[in-house]
């Protein structure tokens, strides 16, 4: 089982700026716990602040994942262009945020993704992405 998790625009920073929201603790940190969670599994990780980056790595996800966990950040809420590219993959794709964005503002109710995802996973703080895993498996 070989699994991209995929990070969207300013997820770099977390564990640095509001903690109340995304909590204390850096991706790369909680990625090594991951891998030591899931061991079985082939876990790659990649984050970019760029649309057109996050469509390139969906598009090449075909036939090298078994699946894609996404956080597409703020693009969630806007971007067609994401949401097209998961529809043209076969590569399954499972939605995750951080932050319960039901319970937040209304422009963060709406999702490009959620159409074509798998399944979708929110409000679980980091522990929302392990779900996402353990989802595949
Ligand atoms: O809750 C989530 O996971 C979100 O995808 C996070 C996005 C937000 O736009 C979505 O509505 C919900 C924002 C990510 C920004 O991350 C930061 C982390 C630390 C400091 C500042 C921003």
């Amino acid at each position: 089982m070989k699994l991209l998790i995929l990070n969207g625009p300013n997820l770099n920073l977390l564990g640095t700026r509001e903690p109340e929201i995304y909590g204390g603790v850096t991706f790369l940190d909680y990625f090594e716990e991951l891998k030591a969670q899931f061991s079985s599994v082939e876990l790659d990780y990649k984050q970019s602040n760029h649309e057109g980056d996050l469509v390139t790595e969906i598009q090449k996800s075909q036939g090298v994942y078994n699946g894609i966990v996404l956080n597409a950040a703020a693009y969630t809420h806007t971007s067609v262009a994401i949401g097209d590219a998961i529809k043209a993959v076969t590569t399954p794709v499972v939605e995750v945020h951080i932050s319960n964005t039901f319970a937040r503002e209304a422009f963060r109710h709406n999702s490009y993704i959620s159409p074509n995802a798998k399944g979708v996973i929110l409000g679980f703080g980091l522990k929302s992405y392990a779900l996402a895993i353990q989802s595949f498996l």
